[in-house]
């Protein structure tokens, strides 16, 4: 009777499960409370429209948005009764820009997912919690060791593959486009249908970074055949406005083709998605919502930007 409340018995790691709303409570209140509150009268006068630009700013959502969202306010003479449903849909409009927000995949192909960031965005737990859902969903799967930089970061992606019952590619001092190269002949000799690359986040040499992302890229293009890739930007979700010069940098080498924001959980720059949007057109096809294995779900917009008015 009481079993809501009850871990999951089958799987000590897994948390009960939030609500979309509890995850994004403080977006929601940087984003939409803080703004909405803003109007007190109907006709929306400068000195508003002013505080409205510098909400839309510190929520995050990005300094261009929020002065295209003001001007439009102005120029559409939009009055407090209608402001609310003015953003709604206007954010619905950016996310239908930025296409299909499912994660590719297709059992009957090879699945790739090429995962890079930062360090400490959330990469190697982010590749846990999808190797954990593909493995539940009866998907055979393989991680590559990819952060070939830190001992650590090998020992942690092993770590995770234990967690969720699957296998692991990773060596000693290997050179990570080589094991990438590895990892896609032994899926192939072997079976697997889903392999996830894990890889190195060193900001603080971008140049050798961004070169050696190109290079696993490059391998993994060569590879891939007419196979699905997703190469996934993960960003960091309490870093908002940050993170998106971040993925100028990424999709510049290996042009990305997902994101997945991390941290979500009691973040309250849930707004950077739709400056992600705007900015890369680029879908958000994942978010991470806790620490925990199954701390991960599918970004779904019109989810996402009902949420945020409910
Ligand atoms: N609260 C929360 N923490 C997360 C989430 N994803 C990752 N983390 C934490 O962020 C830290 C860095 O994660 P890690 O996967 O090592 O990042 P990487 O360096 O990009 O591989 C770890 O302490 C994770 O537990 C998330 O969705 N929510
Ligand atoms: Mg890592």
């Amino acid at each position: 009777m009481f079993n809501f409340f009850k871990k999951n018995k089958e799987n000590p790691d897994a948390s009960e499960k939030k609500s979309l709303r509890e995850v994004l409570s403080n977006t929601v209140n940087s984003l939409i409370t803080n703004v909405v509150n803003t109007v007190q009268n109907e006709q929306i006068d400068e000195f508003t429209l002013d505080d409205i630009e510098t909400m839309l700013i510190k929520a995050d959502l990005g300094v261009d948005l929020a002065v295209e969202i003001t001007n439009e306010i102005k120029d559409k003479n939009i009055k407090m009764s209608d402001f609310k449903s003015y953003l709604k849909e206007k954010f619905i409009d950016i996310l239908n820009v930025e296409g299909e927000n499912k994660l590719k995949f297709d059992k009957d192909k090879l699945n790739v997912y090429f995962v890079v960031g930062v360090n400490g965005a959330g990469k190697t737990t982010l590749i846990g919690k999808l190797a954990h859902r593909f493995k539940q969903e009866g998907n055979k799967v393989l991680l590559v060791a990819g952060d070939t930089f830190r001992a650590a970061a090998e020992e942690q992606l092993d770590i995770w593959s234990k967690r969720a019952g699957v296998d692991i590619l990773r060596e000693d001092k290997a050179q990570s486009s080589a094991l990438a190269f590895k990892g896609i002949d032994k899926a192939r000799n072997e079976n697997y249908n889903v392999v996830i690359i894990d890889s190195a986040g060193r900001l603080q040499n971008k140049f050798n970074l961004i070169e050696e992302l190109k290079k696993i890229k490059g391998v993994i293009d060569k590879k891939i055949n007419n196979d699905n890739l997703e190469t996934i930007l993960v960003l960091d979700g309490t870093q908002g406005q940050n993170a998106l010069s971040q993925a100028s940098v990424f999709h510049e080498a290996v042009k990305i083709n997902s994101i997945a924001i991390t941290k979500l959980d009691g973040s309250s720059k849930g707004a950077m998605i739709i400056a992600i949007a705007k900015q890369f057109k680029l879908p958000t096809k994942l978010i991470g919502v806790g620490e925990k294995i199954d701390d991960i779900r599918d970004f779904d917009k019109n989810e996402f930007v009902n949420t945020l008015f409910e």
